[in-house]
């Protein structure tokens, strides 16, 4: 390597001096009719809105071209019906993609401008909570990288996932408003307006043919109206569209109220309907019981399946060849509600059988499952379906009846009907949603091996059993793109410069690094690269936080959402241990560590507030104490979101993917984290399996206990006081907790959540401690042995390739969709 790479941008971009002014040119003409400023005043939020609507000039000639030529060939295209996308930044994605980093960095260097600076001004587009959420934008860019046509489809939430702050150690949530100051990338599609009916009535009538239908009059109707982006897709391939829904009213003020003075009271039915777009639901895998989460849902399904009917019937004669046209995946159960909602528009609109239409729904559907947790299985009670959505619930009867006659014709008995019932009947009589994707798809799938194997063994057997095999896997992926490419562009160049730039079109080459694991050389500049994104990062630290942490540290790293089955308990209880064992041998040889923990939790869970609280009260104590010598530092980061994540990932040495087996359906942290050279210390749960495999049991620090074995300690009943007796380190470090040396000033603070470990101990901390322990000192011996944790982390980065979304996308498309991507 020569010279150092600026951080944003890779040289597959060489611009020539026209296309540099050309875009510098058209810069500044956005700036001044459209921004309405002048350069020399211009704030850095200007010259992103400039640069941005410059970089989309780029972009709308090769959107309608794409689409065009899709309409022209009628090719098959794919509909991803999701609640969430969590896209981040779109700038440096768009400019990388497009090859015009580059140009448009000298193109502002011109100005006087900084490219880094300019794209660090733009809002998260924070549509979603988590690991669900990136997975359908990961899958939209994947899409459109390797040619499969395809729209997006959610909700254009006017407040995304809340700001975190951390004040005295606890999370508070603030109103995040990424739309305040406007949205270069999105287009208002006016005349794509919808209307979305509740509640109301439904009646038999008789048509003029004579026909009965039923007829659904509505108490209340929603106008649902369009917002397009543009997805662009490597090296421009492929422009596809994320098409969001705004919620509207029909009737967005009654005047004569507002005229005798009721100025409030003649805005209340708006307030009501724009409610549905207004905020995202902040609960991951908790239980959501809103109705507004239920109006969300539905709202977004209908909308997506009336845009989905326009656009077919513009172009065919009839909706019989749908699911030859058009494959809809339902991104969880979210929008399972399509089901009923497909079924309803093909018989009551479109005149359809219920035969004919329930073979084009099960033809057009497939469903994917994210989490088997109890609490996360969406259910609705019945007669709140009843009052909203009346005709839906008749049609799901209906559906219920025809699927357990045929459960009763093969010879399912009573036990069995009521597991596989669309009606759960035990608390109260709610429709299980899970099971009414199940039955309108043709394909169900789970997001890792381990997952969809726990799916046909445990939450979905009996309808496996009945509906007749149609479970199959799909194991998650990230995109390279955004999550080596241009997150860590130091490492990309490293690699490419190595292995060839074919690289960036071919993440199978990765295994050309398996050799160079072996060259000194190379490991020296492949830590380099690492040594420079931890610079980075500390200086990131210090200015968030205020700690000032040693750049050449081991950097453990667990950035999620947090969840008691996520195990952040274990990795603080650990740090405790850990911090004990120090301060009973100051000299013995510790390597220096500094723990990163970056996450939310769901603002009315509050097991996952204490825990951010007892990490930040463990932070607190720990960083102080002069004895230790800055051998082991604690730092929470606030506010984790894609644009933090982005500078984690390529300074994390340590991976934790600590789960309780069999809880993490996929996890795709993980992936990311390897991907950039991080080494995982993980149980076997969800992907890491699939990454233990590639990567070797060499290169990685697996323990604890297996999803069997978790079930069967589950079964004999775990007794938690057992293992902390049998267990000093264990004792030690929750002794510390309970009795409030991390909280001095309020002593009792932690001793119910170490009662309620002792007690029930649901996620088995305790049972996997002594593991988790013993790993963590193999890391620091594997640390102390810069060649074989370097030859480690080179073959992290080689061996995992296969985990890039367009990998999965493509067998999607070949298994699921049949789709052909080109
Ligand atoms: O989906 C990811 C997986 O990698 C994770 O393992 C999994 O936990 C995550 C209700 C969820 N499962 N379920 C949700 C999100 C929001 C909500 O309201 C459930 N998220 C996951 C991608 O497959």
């Amino acid at each position: 390597m020569n010279d150092s790479p600026s951080p944003a941008s890779l040289r597959i971009d060489a611009p020539d001096a026209a296309a540099i002014e050309e875009f510098r040119e058209s810069i500044l003409a956005k700036l001044v009719y459209q921004v309405g400023g002048r350069p020399e005043r211009a704030s850095p939020r200007d010259w992103f809105i400039a640069t941005a609507l410059a970089a989309r000039d780029h972009i709308v000639d090769d959107w309608r071209r794409t689409n065009d030529q899709t309409r022209a060939e009628d090719r098959k295209g794919v509909c991803y019906l999701s609640m969430e996308f969590l896209i981040g930044r779109l700038l440096t994605d768009a400019l990388g993609n497009l090859g015009l980093t580059e140009t448009a960095r000298q193109a502002l260097a011109g100005l006087g401008v900084d490219l880094d600076a300019v794209a660090g001004q733009e809002a998260d587009a924070a549509l979603g909570n988590g690991g669900l959420g990136r997975l359908a934008a990961c899958f939209m860019e994947s899409m459109a990288s390797i040619g499969v046509p395809a729209y997006g489809y959610g909700i254009r939430y006017e407040n995304g996932l809340f700001r975190q702050i951390i004040a005295g150690g606890l999370q508070h949530e603030v109103p995040e408003d990424w739309l305040a100051l406007g949205n270069p990338w999105e287009f208002e599609r006016s005349s794509l307006v919808y209307e979305i009916r509740f509640g109301g009535h439904v009646r038999s009538e008789v048509s003029v043919d004579g026909s009965t239908r039923m007829v659904w009059h509505a108490g209340e109707i929603v106008n649902a109206l369009a917002y397009d982006t543009p997805v662009v897709g490597w090296r421009g391939k492929r422009i596809n569209t994320l098409r969001l829904w705004s919620a509207r009213a029909t009737d967005p003020l009654h005047l004569s109220e507002f005229n005798r003075g009721d100025h409030v009271g003649a805005q209340a039915a708006r307030m009501r309907a724009e409610a549905i777009s207004r905020v995202l639901y902040p609960g991951d895998e908790t239980e959501a019981g809103q109705e507004l989460r239920l109006r969300q849902e539905y709202f977004f399904a209908s909308a997506s399946l009336q845009d989905i009917i326009r656009r077919h019937l513009s172009r065919h004669a009839g909706l019989g060849n749908l699911a030859d046209r058009v494959a809809v995946q339902l991104n969880d159960t979210h929008p399972a509600i399509g089901v009923a909602e497909l079924m309803r528009l093909l018989m009551d609109v479109h005149g359809m059988d219920w035969d004919a239409a329930w073979a084009v729904t099960q033809a057009t559907f497939s469903y994917t499952n994210h989490t088997l947790l109890p609490e996360a299985l969406e259910t609705w009670p019945v007669p709140m379906m009843e009052r909203l959505l009346p005709r839906h619930m008749q049609i799901i009867y209906l559906i219920n009846a025809r699927h357990l006659d045929t459960a009763r014709a093969r010879g399912a008995g009573d036990a069995l009907l009521s597991s596989v019932s669309l009606i759960d009947e035990r608390h109260g009589r709610r429709v299980r949603m899970g099971h009414l994707a199940f039955v309108g798809s043709h394909r169900i799938n789970g997001v890792s091996a381990l997952h969809s194997q726990l799916m046909r063994d445990t939450v979905f057997a009996d309808l496996n059993q009945v509906c007749g095999d149609r479970i199959t896997n799909k194991t998650n992926g990230i995109t390279f793109r955004r999550w080596l490419h241009r997150a860590n562009p130091g490492l990309t160049h490293l690699l490419t410069d190595t292995i060839g730039p074919e690289l960036l079109d071919d993440p199978e080459r990765l295994e050309h690094l398996v050799p160079l694991a072996e060259d000194a050389g190379f490991r020296q500049r492949f830590a380099a690269q690492r040594r420079a994104a931890k610079e980075r990062l500390t200086g990131v630290i210090a200015t968030r936080i205020g700690l000032k942490v040693d750049p050449d540290a081991l950097f453990d790293v667990q950035i999620k959402r947090i969840h008691e089955y996520k195990r952040q308990l274990l990795n603080v209880v650990q740090t405790v241990a850990l911090y004990n064992a120090m301060r009973a041998r100051p000299t013995g040889h510790w390597i220096p560590r500094v723990k990163i923990f970056a996450g939310k939790a769901a603002p009315s869970y509050h097991q996952a507030k204490l825990i951010i609280r007892l990490t930040n009260d463990v932070a607190a104590t720990i960083n102080e104490d002069p004895t230790l010598r800055g051998t082991l530092k604690v730092a929470f980061l606030p506010n984790y979101n894609v644009s933090l994540a982005e500078m984690i990932i390529p300074a994390a040495d340590l991976s934790e993917q600590i789960s309780t087996a069999g809880l993490e359906a996929s996890g795709t942290g993980n992936m990311k984290l390897a991907l950039n050279g991080a080494l995982t210390i993980g149980t076997l749960d969800g992907a890491n399996v699939e990454i233990d495999e590639r990567v070797g049991r060499d290169n990685i620090f697996i323990f604890g206990l297996t999803a069997a074995e978790v079930a069967e300690r589950k079964r004999a009943g775990f007794d938690a006081r057992l293992a902390v007796a049998a267990s000093p380190e264990l004792r030690g470090a929750l002794d510390a907790i309970a009795s409030g040396v991390f909280s001095p000033g309020e002593p009792d603070r932690y001793r119910g959540l170490v009662e309620s470990l002792l007690h029930d101990d649901r996620y088995l901390v305790t049972a996997d401690f002594d593991a988790y322990h013993a790993r963590q000192r193999d890391v620091a011996t594997c640390w102390s042995k810069p060649e074989s944790w370097w030859r480690s982390a080179v073959l992290n980065t080689a061996h995992v390739s296969w985990f890039s979304s367009d990998r999965t996308i493509r067998d999607y498309a070949e298994d699921i969709w049949k789709v052909t991507p080109r």
